[in-house]
């Protein structure tokens, strides 16, 4: 329709592992989800929280992992802008490559968009371990281009968005995720409890 901007289904990437503001790992990802809806962002679905070992191994307490299915009629570089801004809030200080982090908010796609171009995107997603371990991208690549590799994003994720497919690969998130190695997938644990809004906030 002339004049309105179309809506992207968009996939977050949520985790933490260390307290916040908001409390230990699990408040401050309600707090986050909380915060994406208050900020202009439509939450459709949200994942359970799920306990997972730090990656690289040992560099850090486990973290807690969820991802969110929303809807926006922002841009991503604007979402982008609004997941830091959310970080910021609590407490997130970016010392370290993979370092510990009271927040991570990570755009992991938006609908099929693919930034800034389909050659950049597949350099980032194919860069050898070293290197991903020391270069940062300075702008927004999307799809995120870890997506692929990491078990903490994929198993939330396919609670959520199981049939979107990457844009360059074909492959579905169910695809991704069936695709890792068993062990990894299995490091990934459903919180003992879930944690669930007061009932009145219903
Ligand atoms: N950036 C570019 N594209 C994107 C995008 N699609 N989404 C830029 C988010 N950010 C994007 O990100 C680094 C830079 O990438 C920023 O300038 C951003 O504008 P960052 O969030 O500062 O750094 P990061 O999170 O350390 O890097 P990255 O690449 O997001 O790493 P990962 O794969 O998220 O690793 N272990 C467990 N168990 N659970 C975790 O959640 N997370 C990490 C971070 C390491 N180990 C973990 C976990
Ligand atoms: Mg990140």
């Amino acid at each position: 329709m002339v004049g309105q901007k179309s809506v992207n289904p968009v996939l977050i990437a949520l985790g933490a592992n260390l307290p916040s503001k908001a409390g230990p790992p699990e408040q401050t990802l309600r707090a986050a989800l909380d915060a994406l809806g208050a900020w202009g962002l439509r939450v459709l679905v949200e994942s359970p929280f799920y306990r997972t070992p730090c990656f690289p191994s040992g560099a850090g307490p486990d973290y807690v992992n969820a991802a969110a299915l929303a809807e926006s009629a922002l841009r991503p570089d604007e979402i982008l802008a609004l997941l830091h801004r959310i970080e910021a809030d609590h407490g997130r200080e970016r010392v370290q490559r993979w370092g510990m982090r009271t927040l991570d908010l990570d755009l992991v796609a938006c609908g099929q968009t693919v930034l800034p171009d389909p050659g950049t995107q597949t350099r980032w997603r194919d860069l050898p371990l070293e290197a991903q371990m020391q270069d940062t991208p300075d702008r927004l690549i999307l799809p995120h281009p870890r997506l692929q590799d990491r078990a903490f994003v994929l198993v939330p994720l396919a609670d959520v968005a199981p049939d979107w497919s990457h844009p360059l690969t074909g492959q579905s998130v169910r695809q991704m995720r069936d695709a890792l190695p068993n062990a990894l997938r299995d490091e990934v644990t459903p919180c003992e409890w879930a944690l669930v809004k007061p009932f009145d906030d219903l």
